[in-house]
């Protein structure tokens, strides 16, 4: 590094370790949590036990005695908390008042305790009875126009509380249920569906004790999904390759060291992950990827030639796949500058990533929201699976695509049907068990919702979880619009923004976390869900519950749609099914009997039970019924391309926070802390930029003024502190929610509408 360049930021420990633990246990002080807490956190992830609630990766059939990550760990801590959110909290601050805290402020005022409701005269939530809500709640949602109202799900809630919503909504009459997919992971709901007929991965566990390379691409493994780190640092030591594609240069990619490892811990030295590590600018995978391909191309080439054994399966292309040949096509024609210029790295980089396929005999794409949140993300998938085909690797063992989720059951959430799509609705089945007709319409995909109640015809909100109006991009236009809903009701745990941004009529009615008893009529209640990898399993808790007022997220659903839709359908039991949920497990398994038959007895086994997927089986439920090769129509994945002056910013998580819930403000794991109003930048840009470490920025959203969708108002953020980081040229990092409002609401995936948080163009200004 010249000795004018700033000096970049960093990590100098590996990931997980004695850091790991330290995380935990300032967690557990500043949460608060309670001494018996850390008891709690031994049953996590274990079959009789609860299911984490943080991420979704898959939960072993032979669990560690303590089957959770830094993060699985803090999220329960965080859950139990002693602090409370009382009706007596709420005297004392308005409302107004709240909204100017932050999520970290809001977070720490603990556990809400009781429902209550917002009074617009006095400016607070009031504390008020169940009884009350359910009532009030029901007879304003009959005087509302059913389609004018959105059910949001934040991909938290459990199976039986899901399917019941998305029931309330149809028979209610919209399919207006977006959930945190539509933010999140969509763009593989739609995209890899295309493509091979699945709208989920097709990996499962037994897949990582095979696989020889995994192209690993815009997923952070350290800071989001920590108990992956384990798989990976397994197939590493038996050999496995892995080629990391990520601007960032994310220490859960580079070294490991297992907290779970006595002698690592003490003595040992920590487990070298990435193999290769290609540093690819924002939106740059696309290219990235094809330069790999016509490597491989290249190898096939000079194999035949040779006579040595071909590069390609061509059996499995001739036989599984559409497309092939157009797709050879456009691979040769692609030029080696272009590619380098769209993807950052050098044709020497992708050329040796094909050395490596091509030597490989399974290989696995692995990817995250830096492929799925830009505005062309479906053809970064697209371009991952193309890859996977040259080569047969899907459906067989050792290989396949694996996108990592997020919310610890939002696969799950769309599996039972809490989806906008009419297409996946069980319309069939609601008829058949319910003689139900439900709406025939697509609903609001999350873009679609805010662009209804930006436009005043969306007017009314339900939020099963989820932190909507903080999540989402264009925090100005949106904030305005949101307070005019008429009736915005939250289901949650605690206290957030959105929630302090009331509708004319609002309310807040506080329900369980999962390491709760959730203690009903019948007895102890189970829940279960879906992970990663389409296991399903069940969880239970013996915990006390943080208030005696508390409900279950079920009972609330239940108690909602009967208030709503009275008793004139005797097949709608709402008030048995809260009861006792095995029977809606019975009606979960009814409803998707292929997938569900015999759930009750099954989601008790070890390692839960797997629901299937096609795709795995090379049974490709696309148009063609072959498995899809695509060409990309650009190389870089960027909705709004390069110009002089202009960046491209990808908007992160820390490894103190969980989406919207800020733990603190340290990011350890990138050698940040004390400050989450940041930008990361490349020392080069810095220089060109004239700026120096600490300089406070504005930034602001650049759009080209003949862009057919601009919009006149000025998005920016003002004051961010600069901090050099190794980077990509053009591309910036910082975080997520605080750079939301750059984010256009129209910008976003082109075939899913999921926000493209990763490519925002921006221009840098000096703050004055
Ligand atoms: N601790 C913690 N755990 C979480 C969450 C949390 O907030 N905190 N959130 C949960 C949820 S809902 C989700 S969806 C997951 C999210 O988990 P991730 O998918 O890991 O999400 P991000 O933190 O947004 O980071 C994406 C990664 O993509 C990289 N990236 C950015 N742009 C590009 C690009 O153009 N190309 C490539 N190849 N890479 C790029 C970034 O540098 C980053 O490493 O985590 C879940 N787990
Ligand atoms: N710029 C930018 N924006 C993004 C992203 C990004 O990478 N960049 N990521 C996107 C992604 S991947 C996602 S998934 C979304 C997340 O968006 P959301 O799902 O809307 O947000 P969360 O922060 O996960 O929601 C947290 C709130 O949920 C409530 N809660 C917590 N636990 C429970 C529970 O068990 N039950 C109930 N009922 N409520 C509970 C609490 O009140 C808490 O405040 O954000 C998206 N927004
Ligand atoms: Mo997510």
């Amino acid at each position: 590094m010249a000795a004018d360049l700033p000096e970049p930021k960093g990590y100098k420990r590996a990931t997980g370790g004695w850091g790991s633990l330290e995380g935990i246990t300032r967690v557990e002080l500043t949460a608060k949590a309670s001494p018996s807490a850390a008891l709690t956190l031994k049953t996590q992830n274990k079959p009789g036990g609860y299911m984490c609630s943080s991420c979704a990766w898959t939960k072993p059939e032979d669990p560690h005695v303590f089957e959770f990550c830094e993060n699985g760990a803090k999220a329960t801590l965080w859950d139990l908390t002693t602090a409370r959110c009382t009706p007596e909290f709420f005297a004392q601050h308005s409302v107004s008042e709240l909204r100017e805290w932050g999520d970290y402020e809001l977070e720490k005022a603990g556990r809400l305790t009781e429902p209550v409701r917002y009074n617009p005269q006095t400016d607070k939530y009031e504390r008020a009875s169940w009884d009350d809500a359910f009532a009030a709640i029901g007879a304003k949602l009959q005087r509302m126009e059913p389609k004018a109202v959105t059910f949001y799900a934040s991909g938290k809630a459990a199976l039986e509380p899901s399917y019941l919503y998305a029931l309330f909504a149809r028979a209610y009459g919209h399919n207006n249920l977006p959930d945190s997919s539509n933010m999140c992971h969509e763009t593989t709901s739609v995209g890899l569906k295309k493509v091979i007929g699945s709208s989920v991965g097709t990996c499962q566990m037994d897949d990582f004790d095979h696989v020889d390379v995994i192209f690993y691409m815009g997923q952070n493994p350290g800071t989001n999904s920590p108990r992956i780190l384990h798989t990976l640092q397994k197939a590493v030591e038996r050999g496995c390759k892995i080629l990391a594609f990520n601007p960032l240069k994310e220490k859960g990619l580079r070294e490991f060291i297992n907290p779970q490892n006595p002698v690592q811990m003490t003595v040992g030295s920590p487990t070298k992950l990435d193999h290769m590590y290609c540093q690819v600018r924002a939106g740059g995978d696309i290219a990235a990827l094809m330069g790999v391909c016509k490597r491989v191309l290249q190898r096939d080439g000079e194999a035949q030639a040779s006579g040595a054994d071909r590069i390609l399966d061509t059996a499995f292309i001739a036989e599984h796949t559409h497309g092939f040949d157009t797709f050879i096509e456009t691979v040769r024609a692609s030029d080696w500058e272009e590619l380098e210029r769209a993807s950052g790295i050098t044709r020497a980089e992708m050329e040796q990533a094909g050395d490596i396929y091509a030597d490989a005999d399974n290989v696995m794409g692995i990817y995250g929201m830096g492929v799925t949140q830009h505005v062309h993300g479906a053809q970064t998938i697209g371009m991952l699976v193309n890859l996977l085909l040259l080569g047969g690797n899907i459906g067989r063992r050792g290989a396949g695509c694996s996108p990592i989720r997020g919310h610890s059951n939002v696969q799950g959430q769309r599996t039972v049907g809490v989806t906008e799509k009419v297409s996946l609705a069980p319309v069939e089945k609601y008829r058949e068990l319910f003689n139900l007709e439900t709406p025939q319409e697509d609903g609001h995909t999350t873009v679609e919702f805010l662009e209804a109640t930006i436009a005043g015809t969306n007017k009314g909100y339900i939020g099963l979880g989820g932190n909507l109006a903080h999540a989402v991009p264009d925090h100005e236009q949106v904030h305005r619009a949101w307070g005019k809903m008429e009736l915005t009701v939250h289901v949650a745990t605690k206290l957030n923004t959105t929630h302090c941004m009331p509708g004319k009529e609002s309310w807040i009615l506080p329900c369980l976390v999962r390491a709760e008893e959730d203690l009903q009529g019948s007895g102890s209640q189970w829940v279960s869900m879906e992970d990663s990898f389409s296991h399903i399993y069940g969880s239970r808790s013996h915990r006390s519950p943080a208030s005696e007022h508390l409900k279950s997220e079920t009972a609330i659903v239940c108690a909602l749609a009967k208030a709503t839709l009275g008793s004139e359908n005797p097949t709608l039991v709402w008030d048995e099914w809260a009861d006792d949920y095995s029977r809606v497990r019975d009606l979960i398994a009814a409803t998707f009997p292929a997938e569900f038959h015999d759930m009750n007895a099954r989601m008790n086994q070890a390692g839960g039970f797997y629901r299937g997927n096609a795709a795995r089986e090379r049974i490709w439920k696309t148009d063609s019924g072959k498995a899809e090769f695509t060409d990309p129509t650009v190389l870089n994945a960027c909705g709004i391309g390069d110009a002089e002056g202009r960046y491209h910013l990808a908007t992160l998580r820390s490894n103190d926070q969980f989406n919207t819930t800020i733990y603190g403000h340290s990011d350890r794991l990138r050698g940040l802390s004390g400050d989450r109003r940041i930008i990361m930048m490349r020392p080069e840009d810095m220089v060109k930029e004239g700026l120096a470490e600490n300089d406070r920025i504005d930034l602001i959203t650049d759009v080209p003024a003949d862009h057919e969708s601009a919009d006149v108002s000025r998005r920016a953020v003002s004051g961010f502190r600069v901090v050099p980081y190794d980077l990509p040229r053009g591309t910036l990092a910082g975080y997520f929610p605080e750079l939301n409002p750059l984010i256009p609401l129209w910008y976003h995936e082109e075939l899913s509408k999921t926000p493209a948080s990763k490519g925002v163009p921006v221009r840098i200004e000096k703050t004055a």
